[in-house]
């Protein structure tokens, strides 16, 4: 018989419906309700992407390819999947307990996030870890990051690579790289989030052969303490004033899908700076659930297992 694998895959969550935002805004702001307007600014920015994120079913697909593609390469496993979530059911604990309540005692466990953070991957890991240990769950293999994961890096460089193709003047283009901003207070902390996505930036830069790139950081939070910067909407402004680009290119390797963060922070925020100073757009396509970013996962999903033996 297949030796049973839990396959924990982790993720932000999103709200289904209008109606659950306010549930999840207010887990997102630890238990804390968001005031009216806030609430009504974030579901505005819902509407002005089609009424709903289309994150939800994009991780449920992530969840079940990957597992789809561990089943594959690896006969002697069965690999079963759970969904489990920071801010939205079903939880991380949900996932947990599910496992245990089937009769898992081993699983791995991938946040769909590629750099480390203790504000978002230990977080994860963490709850995960906890859960399991208070109900005597399943013993779970953690993965803490993949940010230079080669099949990773290759999904964009090609991304970064068609995309190219279609500019015409090259050496007026600028490839802006980010993930979601942090508060500055992790740096202090040592955290290795800004060094992992420079990591990541450089990696791609090199294989695609481009020069013109630089590090940003979006959809910070509303909270009065510094967060890390710059801002992408700034930077596009600072890029064109010092070196008069008339292409932005906007890879948010930070995350892994289309979604509220990306679909609007970059396709609505930053596209009204590049309409602004008259430059052009793009953004290249989102991992989704691409066969290359798949196996990228289950490469690392594997690798994780083949340490932990
Ligand atoms: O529904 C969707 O399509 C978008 C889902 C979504 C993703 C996402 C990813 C990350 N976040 C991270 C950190 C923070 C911090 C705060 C924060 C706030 C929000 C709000 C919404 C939201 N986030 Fe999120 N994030 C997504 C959605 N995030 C909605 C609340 C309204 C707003 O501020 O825009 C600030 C919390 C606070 O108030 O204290 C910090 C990080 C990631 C990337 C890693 C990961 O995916 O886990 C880090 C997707």
């Amino acid at each position: 018989t297949r030796e049973r694998i839990g396959l924990l895959v982790m993720a932000y969550g999103t709200p289904r419906s209008l109606e659950e935002v306010e549930p999840y805004y207010t887990h997102i702001r630890r238990g804390r309700k968001p005031s009216d307007e806030a609430l009504q600014d974030l579901i505005s920015r819902y509407e002005a992407i089609g009424g709903i994120s289309p994150l939800a079913k994009i991780t449920e697909e992530q969840a079940h390819r990957l597992a789809e593609r561990l089943n594959e390469i690896h006969p002697d496993q069965e690999f079963i999947p759970y969904l489990g979530l920071k801010h939205i059911d079903p939880f991380i604990e949900d996932a947990v307990a599910q496992m245990k309540e089937d009769g898992i005692e081993k699983a791995v466990s991938i946040v769909l996030a590629p750099h480390f953070s203790t504000f978002s991957v230990k977080s994860y890991n963490g709850r995960a870890q906890e859960e399991t240990g208070r109900i005597g769950g399943p013993e779970i293999a953690s993965i803490e990051s993949w940010y230079d994961h080669p099949k990773f890096i290759q999904y964009w460089t090609e991304q970064v690579e068609s995309t190219f193709a279609e500019i015409e003047n090259k050496d007026e283009a600028v490839v802006i790289f980010s993930a979601h901003s942090l508060p500055e207070k992790i740096i202090q902390n040592n955290d290795p989030y800004p060094e992992q996505l420079r990591e990541t930036a450089d990696l791609i830069a090199e294989r695609a052969g481009i020069k013109n790139y630089e590090i940003g950081w979006q959809s910070e939070g509303n909270t009065p303490e510094p967060w890390i910067g710059p801002d992408v909407q700034d930077l596009t402004r600072d890029l064109y004033n010092k070196h008069g680009y008339t292409s932005f290119v906007y890879c948010p390797v930070g995350f892994v899908a289309d979604h509220l963060e990306v679909l609007f922070d970059n396709d609505v925020e930053c596209k009204l700076v590049t309409d602004e100073i008259g430059a052009k757009y793009y953004r290249p396509a989102m991992p989704n659930a691409e066969p290359l970013f798949i196996d990228a996962l289950a490469d690392i999903v594997s690798d994780k297992l083949e340490k932990v033996r």
